[in-house]
């Protein structure tokens, strides 16, 4: 998948209310594997939340529950960076810098704000510059590899684009490229719907027994999966094209088992114990999330930690900010 060694990974998700099956398998997994082969960088991006417009007090209760999900989730502090996008100003600011280095004619191209566009009671126009935002938090960390999933890869392909464009307007590399770190499907890159499995799980699915969030208690998340979409017939095979209900569900067994989907398609014959197998690693990669998130629910805690990411982060971003400031013709600040 990769072409260079993996130096830096910058990756960010969005303080929304619950983080899902599909966020945790397809990004936040990697996170934690990768925080020990890099220097990583986990944004909580507060101001990529606001394109849809969000009540302030949830706004920044999401914002703690997001980072204390990372670090439930197995992200070190201590190892990886994790911070605030809206504590580093150079992420508003580099996003100036990247909207003017992008066409109104690739971002209309993107599919994401066409199908929230679509859902949204009104469009505003971050939603619209939505990945120059993305662009500039991850250029600004000269990341080599951004781990999300499957449904990013346009936004990483633009992001690749500015960054190429400019090194070559610039005759040199202004910019580091980075690289898509997405896992393929049979690998939890795309998590689909358990009610609608040929659609990715989404928290704005409107049937919520289609989508389970990493905070359900235990027996939500075996009804939820009891009452799985199937498909016909009862054998275990992997087939997403035919059988996309049960090669979803091996999917998440096989991530949350560590069974290869191989094993798996030996050892069931029909779906009942199958369901039941499936939900029992579910709840047993959970309960121990959920416990940690609750332990550090302590006042403080978690605040530390965002404060000394904001640190970190702003001391990595603000040179690399400037670097493209200089090279677009702004004039430096001089203090008086
Ligand atoms: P939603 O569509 O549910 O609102 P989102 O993509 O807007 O999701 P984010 O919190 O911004 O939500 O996404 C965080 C990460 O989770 C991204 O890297 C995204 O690619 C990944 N992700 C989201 N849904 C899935 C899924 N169903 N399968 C695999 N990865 C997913
Ligand atoms: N658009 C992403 C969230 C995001 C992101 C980033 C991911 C914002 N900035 C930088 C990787 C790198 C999403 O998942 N919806």
């Amino acid at each position: 998948m990769s072409t260079r060694p993996i130096k830096t990974v910058f990756s960010g998700m969005q303080p929304t209310s619950g983080v899902t099956l599909g966020n945790y398998l397809g990004a936040m997994r990697n996170f934690v594997k990768l925080q020990h082969e890099a220097k990583c960088y986990f944004c909580v991006v507060d101001l990529h939340a606001l394109t849809i417009p969000k009540d302030p007090a949830e706004l920044r209760q999401n914002t703690l529950d997001m980072a204390r999900t990372y670090v439930a989730a197995g992200i070190d502090p201590k190892v990886a960076t994790i911070f605030v996008q809206s504590h580093v100003p150079a992420h508003a600011e580099m996003s100036w810098l990247m909207e003017v280095s992008s066409y109104y004619g690739e971002l209309q191209r993107m599919t994401q704000f066409k199908d929230k566009a679509a859902k949204a009671e009104v469009v505003t126009t971050g939603l619209f510059t939505y990945p120059a935002l993305m662009a500039a938090d991850i250029l600004l960390y000269d990341t080599t590899h951004v781990p999300v999933g499957d449904d990013q890869k346009q936004h990483l392909e633009l992001t690749r684009d500015i960054a190429v464009r400019l090194n070559n307007r610039f005759g040199r590399e202004l910019l580091v490229v980075p690289e898509p770190y997405i896992p393929p499907r049979e690998a939890g890159g795309r998590i689909m719907s358990l009610q609608e499995p040929t659609q990715k799980m989404s928290k704005s699915d409107t049937n919520e027994l289609g989508t389970i969030y990493l905070m359900d208690p235990p027996d939500v998340i075996r009804k939820k999966i009891k009452r799985a979409v199937t498909d016909p017939g009862r054998e275990v095979r992997y087939d997403p094209e035919n059988k996309p209900g049960v090669s979803n569900l091996m999917v998440i067994l096989s991530l949350c088992s560590g069974m290869s989907l191989e094993e798996i398609s030996e050892r069931y014959d029909g779906y009942g114990q199958f369901k039941k197998d499936v939900a029992e690693a579910v709840v047993a990669v959970l309960e121990p999330l959920q416990k940690r998130f609750k332990e550090l629910s302590e006042p403080g805690v978690i605040e530390e930690i965002l404060a000394r990411g904001a640190e970190e982060a702003e001391a990595v971003a603000t040179p690399v900010l400037r670097r493209v400031q200089d090279a677009l013709g702004l004039l430096p600040r001089r203090r008086p």
